[in-house]
C-alpha cells in the first residue's frame, strides 16, 4: 500500500474559495484521496492538535486563525506521501517556499499558509486518527 498523510486546509484557504484550486493542485501532483470532510476545530480541539507548539509566542494567534471558519482534513495516499506532500506545500514562510509550491503560490504569510501537512509517518498516523475514524477510510476507491 502508498503511504498517507494527513493535509489540512486552513481557514484562510476556506475564507479565500481557494479549496476547489489547492485540491486540484494535490490531485495533478499525483496524490489519491482516501478521505476527506469538513469540520469546525474548538480552542480546545486546535490546541490539541498544535500541542507540540504551545510554548511558542505565535500558538495563541495560530488557535485564533484555526477556528476562525471550518477546516478541511483530508487523507492523502502516494509513494512517499509524507516527504512528497511537504514538497507540494513548500516551505512554513511562503516568502521562502519554491516556485510552483501551494505557499508560493496562494499563502500570504507563516500563519495564512493555506495548507497543513503531517512533518513524518508517526504524526501522519497520529493526525490521521485525531480526524478520522476507522469507518470513515474507505479502502476500495472504486466504491
Ligand atoms: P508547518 O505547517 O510548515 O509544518 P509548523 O509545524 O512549524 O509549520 O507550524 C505550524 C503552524 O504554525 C504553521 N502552519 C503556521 O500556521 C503557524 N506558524 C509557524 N511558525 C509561525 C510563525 N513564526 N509565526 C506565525 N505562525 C507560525
Amino acid at each position: 500500500m502508498a503511504e498517507r498523510t494527513l493535509a489540512i486546509l486552513k481557514p484562510d484557504c476556506i475564507r479565500r474559495n481557494l479549496a476547489g484550486k489547492v485540491l486540484d493542485n494535490l490531485l495533478d501532483a499525483g496524490f489519491k484521496i482516501v478521505a476527506l470532510k469538513m469540520v469546525k476545530l474548538t480552542k480546545e480541539t486546535a490546541g490539541e492538535f498544535y500541542a507540540v507548539h504551545n510554548e511558542r509566542p505565535f500558538y495563541n494567534d495560530l488557535l485564533v486563525f484555526m477556528t476562525e471558519t471550518k477546516v478541511i482534513p483530508i487523507i492523502l495516499e502516494k509513494q512517499n506521501a509524507v516527504t512528497e506532500l511537504r514538497k507540494t506545500i513548500g516551505a512554513t514562510d511562503p516568502a521562502e517556499a519554491e516556485d510552483g509550491t501551494i505557499r508560493k503560490l496562494y499563502a500570504e504569510n507563516k500563519q495564512n499558509n493555506i495548507i497543513h501537512a503531517s512533518d513524518s509517518v508517526e504524526n501522519a498516523r497520529i493526525e490521521i486518527s485525531f480526524f478520522f475514524s476507522a469507518k470513515e477510510i474507505i479502502e476500495n476507491n472504486t466504491l
